[in-house]
């Protein structure tokens, strides 16, 4: 299949994550993506795309303009105020305080835009960004043209960034950006499934009211998890959304046999739904030794549900998001694409 990748991910450089009450280093780093290209290469992968422009416009039509204004000076502002450090949110509009829309300060700001404060934002960040979604929806574009599968290799990850939040390692939702491609493309309906440790929360928030966007979810219980305030197994979607939108929040130590169970009930769900376009949000932290999550799949079984995936008989995107099990995403991620088309016809 084709990979879509550019090393503009590099950009995305920030030196800290703030964990358990320290600055560690962040866990979403570049090494990711060398381990998954190092990988893609071992075992012959070679046919590697750079993505191509498409602007800004496929990007505002899932984020708000003002939100992407401020991503695209925070760190400007942020140094100008004389801040020493990188930019990093401590002021939330949260229950009972009631200013709608951002203060003019940048230490306002930033909070107004956050939605965790372990994701902080430095210089590139906004760059590397933006070219994720460029290789989002550059993947997109090459199902588009008639493939049937491609892998956009997209750093850093999109699913918990919301129309207008950022957070959780996430700034633009690439995800939700190839998504709404596929459907301005002439796609009629388009599912995106989220197999990540964490709830894809910002594809939830961004397709939630409608019914042209499936979204499924496997993640760990948000009463145990990040991002702890959604993702339950009772948000079933709003208004014409509603019936379009499925979580499947799994326990602390869930295995592979637990966690396949709920997948067969997604792809049930996608068979039902009988989308033009299918969108699987990928990370791989449901692995056993992942540091930050609690699943229990060993690398084996990252094949096999690769190969059940293949089974839906949809056109699929695979966009990367989250693992930080380092010297083993690779070979997880790649044992997911290699489980895929080891399955076509
Ligand atoms: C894209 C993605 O996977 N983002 C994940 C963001 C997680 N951020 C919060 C991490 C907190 C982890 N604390 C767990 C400590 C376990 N020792
Ligand atoms: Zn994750």
């Amino acid at each position: 299949m084709k990979i879509v990748h550019t090393e503009k991910h590099r950009l995305r450089a920030s030196k800290t994550e703030l964990s358990g009450g320290i600055f560690i280093e962040p866990h979403e780093s570049a090494q990711r993506v060398e381990h998954i290209m190092a990988e893609l290469s071992k075992r012959h992968h070679t046919d590697i795309v750079e993505p191509r422009d498409f602007g800004l416009e496929p990007i505002l039509r899932v984020h708000d303009a003002d939100y992407i204004a401020f991503l695209q000076t925070c760190w400007t502002d942020w140094q100008a105020e004389g801040f020493e450090g990188e930019a990093i949110a401590s002021t939330w509009p949260s229950r009972r305080m009631t200013r709608d829309g951002p203060p003019r300060n940048i230490d306002g700001k930033i909070g107004y835009y956050c939605l965790a404060s372990e994701t902080s934002i430095s210089g590139g960040t906004w760059e590397a960004a933006e070219a994720a979604a460029q290789v989002a929806l550059t993947g997109a574009r090459i199902i588009k043209d008639g493939a049937r599968c491609a892998f956009s290799l997209c750093r850093p990850p999109g699913h918990h960034a919301a129309q207008d939040m950022f957070g959780g390692y996430c700034f633009l939702n690439n995800a939700a950006i190839a998504a709404q491609s596929f459907r301005d493309g002439g796609a009629k309906r388009v599912a995106v499934l989220d197999v990540d440790f964490h709830h894809g929360n910002g594809t939830q928030a961004i397709f939630y009211d409608r019914a042209d966007v499936l979204f499924l979810s496997l993640h760990g219980d948000p009463d145990d998890a990040f991002p702890y305030f959604l993702g339950g197994a009772d948000e079933t979607g709003s208004g014409p959304g509603e019936g379009f939108n499925a979580n499947y929040p799994l326990p602390p130590g869930c295995s592979y046999s637990t966690w396949v169970a709920a997948l067969t009930e997604a792809m049930d769900r996608i068979t039902d739904y009988a989308p033009d376009a299918l969108v699987v949000s990928l990370g791989v932290d449901t692995f056993e030794r992942d540091p930050i999550s609690f699943f229990k799949l060993s690398t084996d079984n990252f094949t096999d549900y690769g190969r059940l995936l293949a089974g839906l008989g949809v056109p699929t995107l695979f966009v990367m998001e989250g693992g930080y099990a380092v010297a083993e995403i690779g070979i997880n991620t790649v044992n997911v694409l290699e489980g895929f088309e080891s399955a076509l016809p």
